[in-house]
């Protein structure tokens, strides 16, 4: 697939920390120090609606590692997943009498507008999970021809008691998981699985629904978490440096995968870090296309409101943070670009090389942006109450703010 045109990223003087990041599976942060071509995967959308506030969260949470570590002067190496086929999408087709694949390539078409403009970095490789089915296939069957996979009916499971690292992203309890599991797409109650945790590698094909050549598997469909990792071990490799979703993607999905990754290669650990944003709520509930309470940033955008106001109210948050959508966190939003965009328009100001470090520590300090647009704010007063004499300041604030947070002012 195509992924969406890169917004360009000023480069500026000096150079940037590196990234403090907090990791779920340790429990704490860690240092990250990636070679001169870091490596991400963020796990895409599933394309049966459009793009939520929630979405443009987490997205906007690993738009920053690349900042940091492009401001570090590494190149990024950036994948991300189309989950183009999967129950949800399959029975949202189903429900509004639509074809399936029009429905993803519309919704996916939207996502890309929306990521466009809100000016997120694009992915060098962008796949789509029915792309990849060829590329998935000799994986399970890997997975069943080593013991680690198992038939059920004609449907393949993974066994999580195959890898003894299972458990160790999540550090979940049992029973947490199995709870999860029911709630996320797993079948812990289905008769006749070794465990129940065990996730679904390949299903068997089902009447009325899309299959694929499954090879010796038969005819069927990938399951959700053999798709990421066969997408990531395709572009990126064992050891890549961060693994990233929302909060909800911990378990199964990023518990899985590891496990897949771990069991196929005999390494460990799959990724040095595992990322995950907070949950954005709307009225009091988490935003989920499922619950249907959902602010659309392709909504937004019709309705006149600046992307560079949305990102802005994204940023107000703390990644980790699960916080709450509301008219207000826009309403500040636009209030604060339209000072930031007065503080920049003028021809000199007060020096900016402080705010250039400022910014830099506190995103290399696990993405503190609300930090970040406080040192901004500061800057903007400052200009606005006494302005200054140095004539590059503006630009330099222009291009860190544009650089570092992905705000074009
Ligand atoms: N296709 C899979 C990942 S392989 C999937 O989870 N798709 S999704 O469309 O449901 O979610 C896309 C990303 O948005 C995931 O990282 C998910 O964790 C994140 N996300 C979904 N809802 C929210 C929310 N309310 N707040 C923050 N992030 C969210
Ligand atoms: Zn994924």
């Amino acid at each position: 697939m195509h992924a969406w045109p890169a917004s360009e990223v000023p480069a500026l003087p000096g150079k940037g920390r590196d990234l403090r990041i907090h990791d779920t599976a340790t429990g704490g942060r860690v240092t990250l120090a990636p070679g001169p071509v870091a490596r991400i995967y963020v796990c895409g959308i599933t394309p049966y609606d459009a793009t939520h506030m929630g979405h443009a969260a987490t997205y906007n949470a690993f738009d920053l590692v690349q900042r940091v570590w492009l401001d570090t002067k590494r190149q990024v190496h950036y994948v991300q997943n189309v989950t183009d086929v999967d129950d949800p999408l399959l029975e949202r087709a189903i429900r509004d009498g639509v074809d399936w694949v029009g429905l993803a390539e519309r919704e996916t078409a939207l996502f890309r507008e929306d990521m466009t403009a809100l000016r997120m970095l694009p992915p060098q490789h962008y796949i789509g999970a029915v792309e990849a089915i060829p590329g998935i296939v000799p994986l399970v069957e890997r997975l069943r021809d080593s013991g680690a996979a198992y038939e059920l009916e004609g449907d393949v499971y993974f066994s999580v008691d195959a890898d003894p690292h299972f458990g160790q992203v999540s550090n979940y309890t049992t029973e947490l998981m199995r709870h999860l599991s029911a709630e996320r797409g797993g079948d812990p109650d289905r008769p006749g699985k070794k465990n129940p945790l065990d996730p679904m590698l390949w299903m068997a094909a089902r009447e009325g629904e899309p299959s694929w050549d499954g090879a010796s598997l038969g005819a069927g469909r990938p399951g959700w978490h053999i798709e990421c990792v066969a997408i990531a071990l395709d572009h990126l490799g064992m050891g890549f440096d961060v693994q990233g979703g929302g909060s909800d993607l911990i378990f199964p999905h990023h518990e899985m995968g590891a496990s897949h990754a771990q069991t196929l290669t005999g390494e460990f650990p799959m990724a040095k870090a595992y990322v995950h944003a907070g949950m954005v709520a709307l009225d009091g509930e988490k935003m989920s296309k499922s619950r249907g309470n959902l602010v659309f940033v392709s909504k937004l955008r019709r309705d006149g409101v600046d992307p560079a106001a949305i990102r802005l109210a994204l940023l107000s948050h703390r990644y980790r943070d699960d916080w709450e959508w509301t008219d207000q966190v826009l309403q500040d939003a636009v209030e604060r670009l339209g000072r930031w965009r007065a503080a920049v328009s003028r021809p000199d100001g007060p020096s900016a090389d402080a705010l250039v470090e400022e910014l830099r520590e506190a995103l290399s300090d696990d993405l503190d942006t609300p930090t970040a647009l406080a040192a901004v704010d500061r800057w903007a007063a400052l200009q606005a109450a006494e302005g200054g004499t140095d004539d590059s300041a503006p630009g330099l604030a222009s291009r860190a703010v544009d650089a570092l947070l992905g705000v074009a002012l």
